[in-house]
């Protein structure tokens, strides 16, 4: 395996062939996807991603009262940052009423209303863009827990981690990969093998999982672990879970008028996927990466994989993840 290196004075991780310095921490890399991944600490991420991380675990500065939102790619990112924000938000931007029109999520994209702490990588786009945010701040992570920066852990600040069954995961993460990869084309065969070898971006999966549910188990009033099943299954209890965990629980007057409600149906995958702030323009979140913003509505169905992977596959990684999580009581 090919290496990278982490430049000690910029604490910025270097490719491997672009710097003579082979002095300090090296990582592992793999070749399959779009660009080359760096297992960094465990954790596979692009070269460009294991940069900001670096920069972000070091430099960031956490507050007791930030909510982190914490997802796998492709497990519901989006639905979690549009219910949470119009849950913690409902005070000034009402969902039900005269004001209602007027809501952000109308015309917001909803990954734009909940920063990411690595996102656009924080070496191209300073950090300090999160600091001129007023508490109590909302903010997202696809970090898996043992690479948050060490303070969000020290100062206890409230996490939601939200899962999905992988099947459905490795599905999603093929399409969005292929329709945004900028002419790059990866075979379901191939992104699968990858996928079921634990190679896959914030990967592997399980490793990414598992960490939030120890931990939700340990703290449960710091880590609150969802799946995204149960969420499609039963989306205004889980609302309403949500919102105690996020100190803002809903009155009774508030059910009796309609909030919870409101509040599913306005993050809505048929809502959102229809708004034109969703479904049209391209805009870069990461950093020299333009997407479309519909590119992150496709389908939304629990179960799409049984259209995409055949029974083999299907059986493959239910063993690998059946294997992995063994004697943990999280399942799929
Ligand atoms: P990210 O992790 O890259 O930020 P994320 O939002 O997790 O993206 O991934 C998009 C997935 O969430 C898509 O799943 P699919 O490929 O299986 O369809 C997308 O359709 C789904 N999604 C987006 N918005 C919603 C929503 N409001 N409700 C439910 N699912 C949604």
């Amino acid at each position: 395996m090919a290496q990278a290196q982490l430049d000690a004075e910029s604490n910025v991780l270097v490719p491997a062939g672009e710097e003579e310095d082979d002095s300090l921490a090296s990582f592992p890399t793999r070749e399959g996807w779009w660009t080359t991944f760096v297992l960094y600490h465990g954790c596979w991420l692009t070269p460009q991603a294991a940069t900001s991380v670096s920069l972000v675990r070091a430099q960031f500065a956490p507050r007791p009262d930030d909510v982190l939102l914490a997802t796998y790619p492709k497990c519901g990112t989006t639905w979690l940052k549009a219910l949470s924000f119009a849950v913690t938000n409902r005070s000034s931007h009402p969902v039900v009423g005269a004001c209602a029109g007027d809501h952000p999520l109308l015309t917001s994209h909803p990954q734009d209303l909940v920063p990411s702490i690595e996102t656009p990588f924080r070496h191209l786009h300073p950090l300090s863009a999160l600091d001129a945010i007023p508490s109590p701040r909302l903010l997202s992570t696809h970090l898996p827990h043992q690479l948050l920066p060490p303070r969000i852990v020290e100062l206890g600040c409230r996490i939601v981690y939200l899962c999905r069954e992988p099947k459905d995961v490795v599905v999603s993460t093929w399409h969005f990969m292929n329709k945004v990869g900028n002419g790059f084309f990866l075979d379901l065969d191939e992104a699968f093998e990858l996928f079921v070898d634990g190679c896959s971006l914030y990967g592997p999966v399980w490793d990414h999982c598992l960490g939030y549910w120890k931990k939700s188990i340990q703290e449960p009033d710091t880590v609150l672990f969802l799946k995204y099943d149960d969420m499609m299954a039963d989306p205004a209890g889980h609302v309403k879970k949500l919102a105690e965990f996020l100190r803002v629980p809903f009155t009774d007057d508030e059910v009796r008028a309609g909030v919870v409600d409101e509040v599913v149906r306005l993050c809505s995958f048929e809502r959102l996927s229809s708004l034109p702030v969703n479904s049209s323009g391209v805009v870069d979140r990461i950093g020299g990466r333009p997407m479309e913003n519909s590119s992150y509505f496709r389908k939304a169905k629990v179960g799409d994989w049984k259209n995409n992977l055949t029974e083999e596959m299907a059986q493959k990684l239910d063993a690998v993840i059946a294997e992995k999580l063994k004697g943990s009581g999280l399942t799929f």
